[in-house]
């Protein structure tokens, strides 16, 4: 096998890429040998040479074109069965052991014939020679020689005495490790090799430097996380500090009651609602505040004359998973109008998780991340809030916005916002927005003049947009392919 491996890499050295079958007359070996000697190759030393798989129909004899090949065709044995005197045809038919095929081939190719003039038929020599091309042409097919034309091939591939089959060979040419020997190539210098001096009998792979390196393993962010700093980014930019969300359960007080909700309002519900049962209830409310906001939705506040029913502790004290962010946004403004040298403006955001009892679809599930902005100054208008929100969606690469009066609980005026989407070249909803009512300030502890306008918006709808998902079950949840979290690219929201 030795000699043969080294044979086949000084045949590529001299003749270049060379196909496994043709090195058989060159060899004098049959191809599984040859095929065998190239995988010894492969399992010694890597790249040193290169091959392709390639298919090639060839012809072979069938066992009986072998023993036509041997012996002579039916048809010459026949011919040759019969004597000078002629023979009788049952006597002929048991001279050989293919006589019935012998015997027509013989008769169609003029070489017998059957006398009938002495009486009994008796078969005839009709020619004094003949030539066995049958086998003649076997011997060309056995020695590899192709020149029979189609039609012969045909017929006797139809006689079964010719197959075609499809060999797979191999074309083999130089690999990068080229080498006529196969002496195996350290890859590695060891301190027992330095040690002993033995290196110096050693032959070295040499360095492949276009090698590419092996990617390193690395973390990646999810997509709606690469989304939520770009948001974070802008917000910081805008000069926006970012409010404390991390508790996702929250009061129906703080949720609802202190937003100016009413206990009866629909979103209150719990088809709506995702009510916490252990621990149910909240008990620790500024008592204060708790009857400012009773007071407020039972009687109004600053000439609002309020919802006129009665407001009930317990329904305040359930606790839910928070439905928006906005219940944080209410207790970040209790806390300026309560802080030590009382209110001052601030700009406020928030980006987290919120819980809705919603209907599934396949672009919204029972929580998603909701996006806020609050600004609270003096004397701040809808202006404020337009151009505000404006600026942030510029930083997103988005500029021809609309708004559209809608209601919310706790706002008034409120807005809903359009944009028109360049990448999906129709408009779009991008988000809810309004003016804080003051029956929800006042108990709070806003001072009177200062307004507060805020917005919100969600995480997963730009991100679906922006990896160009349409369901959001492809972006979060058990199902997600992770290489697209792997491979997702950088999020550039303003490209
Ligand atoms: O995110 C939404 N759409 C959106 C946002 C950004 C965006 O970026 C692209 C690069 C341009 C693309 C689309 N929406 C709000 C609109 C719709 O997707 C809507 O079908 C789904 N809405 C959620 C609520 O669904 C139950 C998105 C979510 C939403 C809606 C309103 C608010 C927050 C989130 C709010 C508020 C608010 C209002 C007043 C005061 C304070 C907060």
């Amino acid at each position: 096998m030795q000699e043969l491996t080294e044979r086949i890499l000084q045949f590529i050295e001299q003749h270049g890429d060379v196909d496994t079958l043709d090195l058989v007359p060159v060899f004098g070996e049959d191809h599984q040998k040859i095929v065998g000697a190239v995988k010894s190759i492969e399992s010694t030393v890597a790249d040193v040479i290169n091959t392709t798989q390639a298919t090639r129909k060839t012809w072979e004899l069938t066992e009986e074109g072998k023993y036509i090949l041997a012996n002579g065709s039916h048809e010459a044995a026949i011919y040759e069965a019969v004597p000078e005197q002629g023979i009788a045809q049952a006597e002929l038919m048991k001279s050989s052991p293919n006589a019935k095929v012998g015997f027509s081939k013989a008769m169609s190719n003029g070489w017998i014939m059957m006398d009938k003039s002495g009486g009994a038929p008796v078969i005839k020599r009709k020619v004094t020679e003949i030539k066995d091309l049958v086998r003649d042409h076997l011997k060309a097919v056995a020695s590899g020689r192709d020149e029979l034309p189609d039609n012969v091939k045909a017929e006797y591939k139809k006689r079964k005495i010719l197959t075609e089959t499809v060999i797979k060979s191999f074309v083999l040419s130089k690999g990068l490790q080229f080498s006529t020997s196969l002496t195996k190539l350290e890859t590695d210098l060891t301190v027992e090799m330095l040690a002993s001096g033995i290196w110096k009998d050693l032959k070295f792979k040499p360095y492949n430097f276009d090698a590419l390196g092996v990617p390193p393993e690395r973390g990646q962010l999810h997509p709606l996380m690469k989304v939520r700093s770009e948001f974070r980014q802008i917000f910081l930019e805008m000069g926006f500090s970012e409010m404390p969300t991390n508790n996702f359960v929250e009061s129906s007080f703080w949720n609802f009651d202190a937003l100016y909700v009413p206990q009866q309002h629909p979103a209150r519900d719990q088809q709506d609602t995702f009510f916490v049962s252990n621990p149910q209830l909240s008990h620790k409310f500024p008592l204060s505040l708790l009857d400012a906001v009773k007071e407020s939705h039972e009687s109004g506040t600053d000439g609002s004359i309020g919802y006129r029913y009665k407001w009930k502790l317990e329904e305040a004290q359930k606790n839910v998973l928070r439905t928006h962010t906005t219940g944080v946004s209410a207790r970040m403004l209790y806390k300026i109008a309560h802080q030590a040298g009382g209110f001052k403006p601030v700009k406020y955001f928030s980006i987290d998780k919120v819980f809705r009892n919603e209907t599934l679809d396949a672009t919204h599930l029972a929580e998603f991340h909701q996006v806020e902005g609050v600004v609270a100054d003096y004397g701040i208008t809808l202006g404020d809030l337009i151009g505000t929100f404006n600026a942030f969606f510029n930083k997103l690469g988005i500029t021809e916005l609309e708004y559209k009066p809608t209601f919310n609980p706790y706002t008034e005026p409120s807005m809903e916002i359009f944009c028109f989407h360049p990448g999906l070249e129709r408009w779009i909803e991008v988000g809810n927005s309004g003016v804080f009512r003051p029956e929800m300030l006042r108990p709070l502890g806003v001072p009177v003049g200062v307004n507060v306008i805020a917005w919100g918006l969600s995480l997963e709808r730009p991100t679906m947009i922006k990896y160009g998902l349409n369901n959001i079950r492809d972006l979060i949840g058990p199902k997600v392919d992770l290489k697209m979290v792997q491979e997702g690219p950088i999020c550039r929201m303003n490209r």
